[in-house]
């Protein structure tokens, strides 16, 4: 890449190289997606002030299933960058109304 990435850019390739440094962690390299464990790990990590990963198992599966768009029991790049966007839009309508409070 010649030119130097804008902002937004940057922020589109610090999504994808988060999503492929947790999504490698298990042994099935070849499938670049998030098993539970990996998606509770990358919760704790980069969403703590936004978003705790539940402690409770049973709480974490029902995340991990509204997260699996097609089922397969893993969270691809797609299903990610779905949770991404929803936690963003909801973050944004909070920052909206503390804007009006103003
Ligand atoms: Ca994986
Ligand atoms: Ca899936």
């Amino acid at each position: 890449m010649g030119a130097p990435l804008t902002e937004l850019e940057n922020c589109m390739k610090t999504m994808m190289l988060i999503f492929h440094k947790y999504a490698s962690g298990d042994e099935n390299q070849s499938k670049l997606t998030l098993s539970n464990n990996e998606l509770k790990k990358l919760l704790n990590e980069e969403l703590k002030t936004f978003m705790k990963a539940p402690t409770d198992p049973a709480a974490m599966k029902t995340l991990m299933d509204q997260m699996d768009i097609n089922g397969d029991k893993e969270v691809d790049f797609q299903e990610f960058i779905v949770m991404v966007s929803s936690i963003t839009i909801l973050c944004n309508e909070y920052l909206v109304s503390c804007l009006k409070k103003k």
